[in-house]
């Protein structure tokens, strides 16, 4: 399998991937239908998010049985076929693991809720007056974090839904149960996987009242959390497989010592500060424009600190938590290919591996649902109470999830034009958006200036040259706000990558001299004469590379 760090990993949301029979849920043998157009992309691996036995409370993330296959998205015989059929084009499958958490459908939660002492030792139960939770932690699907059971006379904690216990890591038991759910699908030929929120697993001693915040101080990289990293990895032997954590709420600290190499912790991490740019006082539901400043110095620190420790990030702008990038950052109307090309242009060009999630490749947007109704994610839902509860009324409190809802990205992947975008055949579980229409694989294949056609050129671009793969990083334009820029460099190679993040013209406040560069790739017809440029068009990008 490729090197990490030359590869670029594809994400996919099975829910809202392709429906193979028909049901309107997307399955798993919608993805090995779609597995050469998954490999037309130049992709190394696929992220799966979760296909398990689970009521799909979380859409999966809430496990009842980690080594079987939810009915709904197909059989394990589908999975074997999937793995091999992915290999067979030389693409390696990477299976998502929730073990911060089960659903309270898992056989060891309901031992736990009969009372068997063993099995809730699996969990965090707290005794507790049933009138005040043990502390006032929050959940991040809002509300407390803790929920009573009567016939046991204690709480125990979920950081999710309420149907998501977290499990008690501190028990070797646990631990032991964990390891083997990786050899189990290690033995069956996946080759990665990908930790959810796995910096949440180590809680503190002492569980106490958070008199600044919601409690996730005490309980982000926890006390334990490298000891229990090292202790998995080595211990199911996956050092040498591609693997990536979710790190919720992280430092930079912690993630160089989750990615360094010499650590023998995990390949790589998610973080999501350069996600909150746009979030309000640091606020998911208060909306701003993004502070571009911030956004290029979160990215320069990550990109820069990362590389003097040897630490590797994973890069990206989308997953199934976020809303989708050209509408966030972008602009889904008179720039809107211009804007989608310029923003994968940031990301794959730096040093890292990029990830790209279902239907970034094409453009697509937000989904622009008008009614609550037409809203599925258990978050959303809970957060649209939460507002009108703060006082904001139900125009405003749609206009917030139409920008930040998690379903703005698990809309039906738009494969054509037809009713259900080639997705299903019938009615499909949530809702698509009308710009299906000219935002679909089928109508971008036959576009040579597509996105999806882009987004292949990036791809190959990491594959073909080193300086992208391992080149160092020196960020450039630091002081122009709306400029994005930054040097690769190795021996034998320079690359410069100057991108617009904006709608308007930018004159740049140094000219940018590039004689004995080459022009690699932009997005805007090539009209780069002589040796210098001033100034940058409305989302411009400019890629150069000199051979030294
Ligand atoms: O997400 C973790 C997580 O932190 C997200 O909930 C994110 O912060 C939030 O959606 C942004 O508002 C992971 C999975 O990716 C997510 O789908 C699950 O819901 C969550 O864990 C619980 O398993
Ligand atoms: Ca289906």
């Amino acid at each position: 399998m490729a090197d990490f760090r030359a590869s670029t990993i594809y994400q996919i949301y099975p829910k809202s991937f392709c429906d193979s029979n028909g049901d309107g849920i997307g399955d798993i043998r919608g993805i090995i239908e779609k597995l050469d157009y998954i490999k037309s992309l130049g992709v190394d691996y696929i992220w799966s998010t979760p296909f398990f036995v689970s009521p799909l409370n979380d859409n999966g993330y809430d496990v009842e049985d980690y080594k079987k296959i939810n009915p709904l998205f197909g059989t394990m015989k589908d999975v074997e076929e999937l793995i091999a059929k992915a290999e067979e084009r030389g693409m390696g499958l990477m299976f998502d693991m929730v073990f911060n958490h089960t659903s309270t459908r898992h056989e060891w939660f309901q031992k736990a809720l009969s009372g068997d002492k063993e099995y809730m030792d699996y969990y965090i139960f707290k005794d507790g007056d049933p009138e005040k939770p043990p502390t006032n932690w929050q959940s991040k699907f809002g509300g407390s974090a803790w929920e009573y059971v009567t016939s046991l006379k204690k709480w125990y904690l979920h950081l999710f839904d309420v149907t998501q216990a977290d499990l008690n890591w501190e028990n070797p038991k646990v631990r032991e149960e964990l390891k083997d759910v990786i050899r189990f699908w290690k033995k069956k030929g996946v080759k990665g996987f990908r930790f959810d929120v796995v910096n949440l697993i180590s809680k503190p001693d002492v569980f106490e009242d958070d008199t600044l915040g919601d409690g996730r101080r005490f309980y982000s990289d926890g006390p334990h959390i490298h000891e229990f990293l090292k202790e998995l990895v080595a211990d199911t032997g996956i050092d040498e497989m591609v693997t990536v954590g979710e790190m919720s709420s992280t430092t930079l600290d912690n993630c160089i010592r989750y990615s360094n190499p010499d650590e023998k912790e995990l390949s790589m991490c998610f973080n999501f500060h350069h996600l909150k740019v746009d979030y309000k006082d640091g606020n998911k539901w208060e909306l701003m424009n993004p502070d571009y400043r911030k956004l290029k110095e979160l990215f320069e620190t990550w990109q820069t600190k990362m590389e003097q420790k040897n630490g590797w990030n994973a890069v990206f702008w989308c997953n199934h938590d976020q809303p989708r990038i050209v509408s966030r950052m972008g602009d889904e109307k008179k720039y809107w290919k211009e804007s989608a090309k310029m923003l994968a242009t940031c990301i794959h060009l730096l040093r890292g591996t990029p990830y790209i999630f279902q239907g970034e490749e094409l453009g697509m947007t937000n989904a622009g649902y008008g009614d609550i109704s037409e809203y599925r994610d258990v978050e959303s839902i809970n957060y649209y109470q939460i507002m009108l509860k703060e006082g904001k009324n139900e125009e405003e409190a749609l206009e917030v999830l139409g920008n930040r809802s998690r379903d703005n990205s698990r809309s039906p992947m738009q494969w054509n034009s037809g009713k259900y975008a080639g997705f299903s055949e019938s009615e499909p579980w949530i809702g698509i958006p009308d710009n299906h229409k000219y935002i679909n694989v089928a109508a971008e294949e036959q576009d040579s200036d597509s996105i999806l056609n882009y987004y292949r050129k990036l791809v190959r671009l990491r594959k073909q040259y080193a300086v992208i793969q391992n080149g160092t990083i020196e960020f450039i334009y630091r002081e122009q706000p709306e400029v994005f820029g930054y040097k690769r460099l190795l021996k034998g190679q320079e690359l410069l990558v100057v991108n617009n993040l904006t709608g308007s013209e930018v004159v740049l406040q140094e000219i940018l001299h590039f004689e004995g560069y080459e022009y690699l790739i932009g997005n805007y017809p090539q009209e780069i004469s002589g040796d210098t440029l001033k100034v940058l068009k409305p989302y411009e990008s400019v890629v150069l590379l000199k051979r030294i």
